[in-house]
């Protein structure tokens, strides 16, 4: 019984931490310039469509270019399973990459990269260069949450054992 137990509660950690249902977070279906593409000049804006509507809140979008600045401007929008930021005319030549961070629709982040490829030299300029670029809010801590889910389960855990045993 307690190795049952034990086994049970090592499932439910590895759940927690991310190994469980990934099949109902929104999926990426395409996306604008599509991946891997190569184009002569940027879209007006760029975006990623998934697989159903996300939630409106906390989404984040940006393109950075080869040079390592900031292509996109202004702030993402979502609308229906769309998040798409402004992005206009773009500078060196070279790969550029589509980074979203977005919440499904079960309230799951999702987070992930596209990339293109500009061809022909734009004549742009970034709304960010690398120095005002800020990537300090891509490391949300999960040991918080883990550790207080830890203690509910060992919780939920120690109030099974403590139930009377028949016979
Ligand atoms: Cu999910």
């Amino acid at each position: 019984m307690k190795r049952l137990l034990i086994a049970i509660f090592v499932i439910a950690i590895g759940a927690l931490l991310g190994a469980g249902p990934a099949a109902a977070h929104s999926v990426v279906v395409s996306s604008e310039p599509p991946n891997g593409e190569r184009v002569e000049s940027g879209p007006d804006r760029a975006s990623v469509t998934f697989n159903e509507a996300l939630q409106e809140s906390f989404a984040a979008l940006t393109v950075t270019g080869p040079d390592g600045n900031l292509w996109s401007n202004g702030e993402p929008a979502v609308q229906g399973a769309t998040v798409s930021v402004g992005l206009g005319e773009l500078g060196p030549v070279g790969d550029y990459t589509v980074a979203y961070r977005v919440t499904s629709a079960d309230g799951h982040a999702v987070t992930g990269t596209r990339t293109f490829t500009l061809t022909q030299e734009g004549s742009g300029t970034p709304s960010a260069t690398t120095e005002a670029t800020d990537d300090s809010d891509d490391g949300l801590p999960i040991w918080p949450f883990v550790v207080v889910a830890v203690v509910l389960f060992a919780g939920g855990l120690a109030f099974v054992l403590r139930k009377p045993k028949n016979g």
